[in-house]
């Protein structure tokens, strides 16, 4: 792979574009080894997920305009589809994916970014849709998930202004769950890999299959109404019962003897 890193530590990968000197923008070559870095993660080991970009000043400055500015109205059309097909994985990959935004996330890096589970930002990160400004629509997505996650009415002003916004405003209208703010002195982009890691090993110890679940619960819902939706929450709630960490947790919070009932259950269903 020339532009992934892929990094395990205990049951958390890490994912680094790393294409520094073009702020990691995403070109042809950088989607199709994200595609396959995802598919090769070992699911049996890998509870969660972290992604981030290489260096201080970028996540992702958006798709690869070099790349963009020749195509034709076909090639453009396969262009998008080959990152909304890597985004729809990262989107609908069954355990939990966190974007650790350490700087620009513009166009199509604001999108990858909307892609992911949960979004911490750095205080230097950047996010925008700057799309309209270059003569196109947001292309990943962009359209579809920011409305999703802010509202329609602050997303088609961020889109039809083309109007960057910092981390601190990102967060005012909701679209990351926390910035990080480094120690006096120390690096925001290891202050936000540092808080993405804690977190995703949070996740990691919680019951697998509880999580993925939950997941999928959310993911699905969201597409349905509201009365086909809970019957989606019902069927995955009842699968948990089929697993041992279900069994083996509320044995172990209803055991009268407080040693037992404080144990820390061994999650192994995987
Ligand atoms: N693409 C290609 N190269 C990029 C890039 C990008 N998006 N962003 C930065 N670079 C490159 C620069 O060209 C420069 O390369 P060299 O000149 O050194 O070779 C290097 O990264 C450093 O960038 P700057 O010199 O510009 O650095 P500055 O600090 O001055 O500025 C910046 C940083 C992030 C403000 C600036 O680089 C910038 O404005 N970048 C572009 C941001 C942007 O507009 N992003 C949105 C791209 S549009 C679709 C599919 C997808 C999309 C749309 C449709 N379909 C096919 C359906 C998605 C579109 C987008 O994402």
């Amino acid at each position: 792979m020339e532009y992934i890193l892929y990094e395990v530590s205990d049951k958390v990968g890490t994912i680094t574009i790393n294409r520094e000197k073009a702020l990691n923008a995403l070109n042809s070559q950088v989607l199709d080894e994200l595609s396959a870095t995802l598919d090769a993660v070992d699911l049996n080991e890998i509870r969660c997920l972290v992604l981030t970009g290489a260096g201080e000043k970028a996540f992702v400055a958006g798709a690869d305009i070099a790349e963009m500015s020749s195509l034709t109205k076909a090639e453009a059309e396969a262009f998008g589809k080959k990152g909304n097909d890597v985004f729809r994985k990262l989107e609908t990959f069954p355990i939990p994916v966190i974007a650790a935004v350490n700087g620009f996330a513009l166009g199509g890096g604001c999108e990858i970014a909307m892609s992911c589970d949960i979004r911490l930002a750095s205080d230097t990160a950047v996010f925008g849709q700057p799309e309209v400004g270059l003569g196109i629509t947001p292309g990943f997505g962009g359209t579809q998930r920011l409305a999703r996650l802010i509202g329609a009415g602050m997303a088609k002003q961020l889109i039809y202004t083309a109007r960057n916004i910092k981390a601190e405003e990102a967060y005012r209208v909701g679209l990351v769950n926390d910035v990080i703010k480094p120690e006096e002195g120390a690096s925001s982009k290891d202050a936000v890999l540092a808080a993405a890691q804690k977190m995703a090993a949070g996740i990691a110890k919680q019951a697998p299959i509880a999580v993925r679940a939950s997941k999928k619960a959310i993911n699905d819902g969201l597409q349905v109404d509201m009365d086909a939706a809970i019957v989606i929450e019902e069927k995955l709630f009842g699968s948990c019962f089929e697993t041992k960490d279900q069994g083996a947790a509320m044995a172990n919070f209803l055991e009268k003897d407080k040693e037992k009932k404080l144990k820390v259950v061994p999650f192994e269903n995987k």
